[in-house]
């Protein structure tokens, strides 16, 4: 049986390298042997304050990123949440399943919600159940994620279960899958925090769509420490931060990285990294600009998709509702 992949990213600002290289990358390299389903999941952008005209043309570019990256539409289906409502409709059945203390324990939404949190939208704190939700719809096998979704994918394994004990066996059970080098890429100006789209600061990630100058600007200003020596060293946050992703765009191994920037300092390693990144962007903005130029087919992309997606989500939402005896 060929296993089915479901992942997606948010619409909530600038697709940047560390979404790229937690996510987007993983997805490619199962493309030939895996039933893959990439999702632009609009309405987990709306969770904090936004703007519709940005999340409306945020949406579009993310698809039109997906492809330009290499996510070929007739070997994988992309599409958007909003365009399947039953997302939403089983979010809500599984909302009540899901018990307070699980989302309380929820790391992300402590650190979103912040000092904010008497004031912020009740979406950002059930917003667990509807990645649940959007998993488990499609009966997914492997959910290819960045370090910081492996809670919430747990959340989602422990939803489901729970849901099979109570209603019946109705869920395939999702397994994690996060990558061995990259994970979790941090920002350039703070490397002891994520790499986010969120972030404020010019110069904390490189968006995919970022001027190349722009991009090599901000490696070379990569806040790292005053001691000599380029090797991997979790310790060395910053150091390891450029090593890492050195590592992941190169495909070398650490022994071979570290010995060829032996005897060399800070600002050649940047330099290099700064390379590689923007070798590894440049044909993605190429193929970027080609696409989101022809809106009508990005359309047909989409209603292609959903069309194909159909099916699966109204084979599982039948199943739901008469385990859970609306039918
Ligand atoms: N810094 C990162 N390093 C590696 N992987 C990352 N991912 C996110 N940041 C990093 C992975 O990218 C995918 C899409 O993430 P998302 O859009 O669902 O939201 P997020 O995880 O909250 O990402 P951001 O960039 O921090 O967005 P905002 O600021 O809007 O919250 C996921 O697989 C994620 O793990």
């Amino acid at each position: 049986m060929t296993k089915r992949v479901f992942s997606g990213i948010q619409p909530s600002g600038h697709i940047h390298i560390g979404n790229y290289i937690g996510a987007i990358r993983n997805w490619l390299g199962n493309l030939e042997s895996r039933d893959n389903i990439f999702c632009v999941v609009d309405q987990h952008a709306i969770t904090v304050d936004y703007d519709p005209d940005a999340l409306r043309q945020g949406t579009r570019d993310a698809v039109a990123l997906y492809i330009a990256c290499g996510l070929d539409p007739e070997k994988c289906r992309l599409f958007v949440q909003s365009h399947i409502p039953e997302h939403t409709e089983l979010a809500w059945l599984l909302t009540c399943v899901t018990p307070m203390g699980w989302l309380e324990r929820m790391t992300q939404f402590k650190d979103k919600a912040g000092a904010k949190r008497e004031r912020i939208g009740t979406g950002l704190f059930t917003y667990p159940t509807l990645m649940a939700a959007d998993i488990l719809l499609y009966q997914t096998h492997e959910v290819p994620v960045g370090d910081d979704q492996k809670q919430h994918v747990e959340l989602t394994r422990d939803i489901a279960e729970r849901f099979n004990r109570k209603f019946g066996e109705v869920f395939v059970i999702p397994e994690p899958v996060i990558p061995v080098v990259g994970a979790r890429i941090m920002g350039f100006d703070d490397p002891t925090a994520k790499m986010s789209k969120s972030a404020p600061g010019h110069h904390h990630s490189v968006g995919l769509l970022d001027d190349p100058a722009k991009a090599r600007k901000t490696i070379m200003r990569a806040v790292t420490d005053s001691q000599q020596g380029i090797v991997f060293d979790p310790a060395r946050a910053g150091l390891f931060n450029l090593l890492s992703i050195y590592q992941v765009l190169t495909g070398q191994g650490r022994e071979q990285i570290e010995a060829h920037f032996a005897g060399k300092g800070y600002g050649d390693l940047k330099k290099e990294v700064a390379e590689v990144v923007i070798a590894e962007i440049e044909p993605i903005q190429q193929r970027y600009r080609e696409l989101i130029a022809d809106s009508t087919y990005i359309d047909a992309v989409l209603a292609r998709s959903v069309e194909k997606l159909r099916p699966v989500a109204d084979a599982t939402m039948d199943a739901v509702r008469r385990a859970m005896g609306h039918r």
